[in-house]
């Protein structure tokens, strides 16, 4: 038989590819040198430095599964969750920075893009030269992305674009908005723009409060009377299927980074167990601790090779929507319970910043809600096994 290692019982690490590997090292060890001494203050002060993307970027962490001859890394999509991981093991806000940035901002552009879009803007969004954003949710259009209001009139030469987007990360500080609206030159249907920053009648100012996520800035996207030119268009994406074939990479990625979250409020949970003294013993001497351990470890090690499957079929190009729903609604749901629960196992110090868990908790709060609620998969599942829709 095998030793049993109690951090990696299924011996992921044995799964993935020497490239896999060194690219999660690289990922691990950027994370900590980078993003751990920054993100108390950060979360505090709710400030974002825009200098992480460019860090991010010449650490080769942007556009991991974009083709290297676009800046991007060219690795797999293992490769892509196995980053998401890292980053948010130090906080789910850095890893949204990334996740939008490569799935939601590159992809559509080396998917549906021309020719010219890719070479104008996918290297230097990979170098973190330029910020991205994605604008699909609106104020009154959030698990119904399709009831959008945003229109894209056609004119001479392009198009003009009239709408408003919210709860859209990055906006306040992005140079590239990807960003989709009802068209009337294309029946109705959905298409994805490309827009630059300065552009007139574009603004994107930033949601102030925000309890969760307080490392990543968050904002809306103003649109009056945008004119844009016909090049603004994404060529290749057509109806609901342009947002969604994004999100299917962004949901994705977000599985795993959950689950690093998750790591991390659990590790943080072993070691102050095995500290802290009530009662003349360990708290880890406990049989509730070690249940709380126990859970923790089960749902990690069965979310993460989940994740790992997806992944695999993903690189195959063998993946289905559902599989995602199944991962993403999964594991950001245990990985919430299981950052309450850390946060439960330090007592009082479990509120203190110094101690990451509760931070962990309320930005998991948001890593549940965005890219599809926990419901709203549930019911895309619902849908798939009965045949009957249940949210229209
Ligand atoms: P439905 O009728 O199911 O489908 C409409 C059209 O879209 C196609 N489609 C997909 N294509 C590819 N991948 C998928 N996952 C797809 N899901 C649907 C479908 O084939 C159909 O195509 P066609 O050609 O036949 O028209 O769509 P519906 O409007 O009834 O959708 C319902 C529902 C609930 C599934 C959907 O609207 C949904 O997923 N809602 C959740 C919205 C959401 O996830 N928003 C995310 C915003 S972005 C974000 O949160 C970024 S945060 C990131 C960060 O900071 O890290
Ligand atoms: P609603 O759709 O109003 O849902 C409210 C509640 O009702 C939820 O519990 C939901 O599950 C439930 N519900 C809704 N419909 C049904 C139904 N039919 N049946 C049963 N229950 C239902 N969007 C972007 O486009 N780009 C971004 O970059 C982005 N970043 C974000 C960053 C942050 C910090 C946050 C908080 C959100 C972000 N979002 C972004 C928006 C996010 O995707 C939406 O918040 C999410 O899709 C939910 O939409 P909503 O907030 O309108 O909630």
């Amino acid at each position: 038989g095998a030793a049993f290692d109690w951090a990696d019982p299924f011996l992921l690490d044995d799964q993935l590819t020497q490239e896999e590997r060194m690219i999660r090292d690289s990922a691990a060890a950027f994370a900590a040198d980078r993003l751990a001494p920054r993100v108390t203050d950060a979360y505090l002060n709710e400030t974002t430095d825009p200098e992480i993307f460019r860090e991010m970027g010449a650490a080769g962490l942007l556009g991991v599964t974009v083709d290297d001859a676009y800046g991007g890394v060219g690795a797999s999509y293992v490769a892509y969750g196995l980053v998401a991981r890292e980053i948010e093991r130090i906080d789910s806000g850095y890893r949204s920075m990334a996740s939008v940035q490569s799935s939601l901002v590159m992809f559509p552009i080396e998917a549906y893009g021309s020719e010219d879009q890719k070479r104008r803007y996918l290297p230097r969004l990979a170098t973190g030269e330029f910020i991205g954003c994605f604008g699909l949710t609106e104020p009154d259009a959030g698990s119904d992305p399709a009831g959008m209001k945003t229109r894209a009139r056609k004119v001479d030469g392009g198009y003009v674009l009239n709408g408003a987007k919210t709860w859209i990360s990055n906006s306040p500080i992005a140079d590239v908005f990807v960003v989709w609206a009802k068209s009337d030159a294309h029946g109705g249907k959905v298409r994805g723009f490309v827009l630059d920053k300065g552009t007139r009648g574009l603004s994107a100012p930033r949601i102030e409060g925000k309890l969760s996520l307080r490392a990543s800035v968050t904002g809306e996207i103003v649109l009056e009377d945008v004119e844009v030119p016909e090049d603004a268009l994404l060529p290749g994406a057509e109806g609901m299927g342009g947002p969604f074939g994004c999100l299917n990479r962004a949901r994705y990625g977000i599985s795993w980074g959950a689950m690093g979250a998750a790591e991390d409020c659990w590790f943080r949970a072993r070691q102050y167990g095995l500290d802290r003294r009530q009662f003349d013993r360990p708290l880890a001497a406990t049989q509730l601790f070690q249940k709380k351990l126990a859970d923790m470890q089960t749902e990690i090690a069965l979310g993460l090779q989940a994740s790992l499957r997806v992944g695999r079929l993903f690189d195959e190009g063998r993946f289905a929507p559902e599989m995602i729903s199944i991962v993403k609604r999964n594991n950001c749901g245990k990985a919430l319970d299981i950052a309450r629960m850390a946060r439960d196992m330090h007592g009082g110090n479990g509120i203190s910043s110094e101690y990451h868990v509760i931070r962990h908790a309320q930005n998991l709060e948001t890593v549940n809600t965005y890219e599809g609620t926990h419901d709203v998969h549930a019911l895309i599942l619902g849908r798939a096994q009965t045949g009957i829709q249940a949210f229209g």
